[in-house]
């Protein structure tokens, strides 16, 4: 079967190995390719995408929102995050999910053990921030907190969550067991802004953050530095490929194997 992932830009994806040494592990004779589709070129994605003959794809930034008009049918939680990173295409019908927010739960309650009464605090209100807390929610008996900047963000959430902004938060912040990190604060390593007062986060508190390059956020390094459990984002990553895989093929993926290439390729790079 072919697959690949749709992006621009899309050299840095770690995908096509990612994908691959799973292939090779479960002895499958796949193929999985990057795109680099350019957005004035998006409107002929269904071309491409046959040209290629591609059995699913996975859609990076910046097309995960415009690949929805495309689309034959979508899951309901795709739908309600408004993004979608898996398409599936059955006899030329394409078919979209997102796997991304089941990825981050899958990974972290494999990785850190049930959440069921974990007081979670997650930061930013944005498609990723949507996609975990709506899969999060299913998997804790608690109010899960959601702030950011605005609060005008939550107007179409529709979800049980308790939502303020990261001032009215800021007292509340030694009450959480578990922080997660969705805004786009600490990619630039060179950043020094950390989004909550850290020295005011719970000695027990695991601090997550969904970026894995750099591997640790100005956030985790800080957060290590005051003997806090870390958690990155490698692990969503990995996982979000995952459940891809098994939506293209019904088979179950070897989570091990994507985990260890991927780690390799970004020690090498
Ligand atoms: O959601 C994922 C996507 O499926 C693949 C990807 C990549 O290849 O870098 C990143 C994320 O957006």
């Amino acid at each position: 079967m072919k697959f690949g992932v749709i992006g621009h830009p899309i050299d840095h994806s770690l995908s096509p190995i990612m994908h691959s040494a799973n292939f090779e592990a479960l002895g499958r004779d796949d193929q999985y390719h990057a795109l680099n589709v350019p957005p004035q070129h998006f409107q002929r994605i269904r071309e491409i995408i046959k040209e290629q003959e591609l059995n699913g794809f996975n859609i990076t930034i910046p097309h995960k929102e415009s690949i929805i008009p495309y689309l034959d049918e979508i899951s309901p939680s795709a739908q309600y995050i408004g993004a979608v990173n898996t398409v599936l295409v059955k006899d030329d019908k394409w078919i979209g999910y997102n796997t991304d927010g089941i990825g981050f739960v899958k990974g972290l309650i494999d990785k850190h053990g049930p959440i069921d009464e974990k007081n979670i605090l997650v930061l930013g209100a944005g498609g990723a921030s949507k996609g975990i807390v709506s899969e999060m929610i299913k998997f804790t008996n608690h109010k899960i907190t959601v702030a950011n900047r605005s609060v005008n963000r939550f107007d179409n959430w529709q979800l049980e969550i308790k939502a303020m902004s990261l001032t009215e938060v800021k007292p509340l912040i030694h009450t959480f067991d578990m922080i997660i990190n969705t805004t786009p604060v600490g990619m630039n390593e060179k950043s020094s802004e950390l989004i909550i007062p850290i020295e005011k986060i719970s000695e027990k508190a695991l601090v997550c953050d969904i970026i894995y390059i750099p591997n640790k956020t100005p956030l985790l390094q800080a957060c290590e530095r005051e003997g806090l459990l870390i958690y990155n984002g490698l692990d969503m990553f990995v996982y979000q490929g995952a459940e891809s895989f098994e939506i293209w093929t019904g088979q179950e993926a070897n989570i091990e194997v994507m985990k260890n290439r991927v780690k390799d390729e970004l020690k090498r790079r």
